[in-house]
C-alpha cells in the first residue's frame, strides 16, 4: 500500500529530492538557496548549521539543504549524506587563494560511499566581481574531468542577479528521470 501511495505520488511529480549545497564559508550558499526560493538577494549572516527549505522547479520538488561552510561546520556535512541525490558545490570565484582547499573538499565528498551515485552541479559564483575566475578556469584548477563516477557540470553564476542558477537547476532537472 505504501509502494503504490509513493508511486502515484510520484507519478503526480510530487516526490522530494534532496539537494545538499557545500562550499567554503562566504562562497554565497545562504545566497543562491533564497534566490531559488524567493527570487530575491537576502540579507545573510555565516550559516551556522543549516538552512533547509523546499523548492519547486518545473514541478519538480527539491529539498534543499544549505550547509555552512566554516572550517569548524565543515567535519559536520558528512552528516547531511543520507539519500542526497545532488550536490551543489559553491565557489566563489575570486578567492583564488582557497580554490586548492575547495578541491579537496570536492574529492574528499566524492569518496563517500554515501555519495557515490550523487551527480554535482558546481556554481562558478561571484561572475559580477571583475577579477573572478572563469568557469573553465575553475574547472580545470578543481580537475572537474578527472571525476569519473559521478556526474557533473560546471556553471557560471551570480547570486546577486540570479545569472545562471536556474541554467544550473535546469541541469539537475534535466537528469530526472519521470
Ligand atoms: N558580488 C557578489 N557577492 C555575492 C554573490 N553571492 C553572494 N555574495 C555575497 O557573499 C557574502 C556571503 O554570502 P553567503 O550566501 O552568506 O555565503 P555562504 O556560502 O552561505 O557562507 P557560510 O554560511 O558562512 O558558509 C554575502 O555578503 C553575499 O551578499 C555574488 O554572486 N556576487
Ligand atoms: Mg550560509
Amino acid at each position: 500500500m505504501g509502494f503504490l501511495f509513493s508511486k502515484i505520488w510520484s507519478l503526480f511529480g510530487n516526490e522530494e529530492h534532496k539537494i545538499i549545497i557545500v562550499g567554503l564559508d562566504n562562497a554565497g550558499k545562504t545566497t543562491i538557496l533564497y534566490q531559488f526560493l524567493m527570487n530575491e538577494v537576502v540579507h545573510t549572516s555565516p550559516t551556522i548549521g543549516s538552512n533547509v527549505e523546499e523548492v519547486v522547479f518545473k514541478n519538480i520538488h527539491f529539498l534543499m539543504m544549505d550547509i555552512g561552510g566554516q572550517e569548524s561546520l565543515r567535519s559536520s556535512w558528512q552528516t547531511y549524506y543520507t539519500h542526497t541525490e545532488y550536490v551543489i558545490l559553491v565557489i566563489d570565484s575570486t578567492d583564488r587563494e582557497r580554490l586548492l582547499l575547495s578541491k579537496e573538499e570536492l574529492f574528499h565528498m566524492l569518496q563517500c560511499e554515501e555519495l557515490r551515485s550523487a551527480s554535482v552541479l558546481i556554481f562558478a559564483n561571484k561572475q559580477d566581481i571583475k577579477n573572478a575566475m572563469s568557469s573553465a578556469e575553475i574547472s580545470k584548477q578543481l580537475c572537474l574531468t578527472s571525476i569519473k563516477d559521478q556526474a557533473w557540470h560546471i556553471q557560471a553564476c551570480c547570486a546577486l542577479t540570479g545569472e545562471g542558477l536556474y541554467q544550473g537547476l535546469d541541469w539537475i532537472a534535466s537528469r530526472i528521470k519521470r
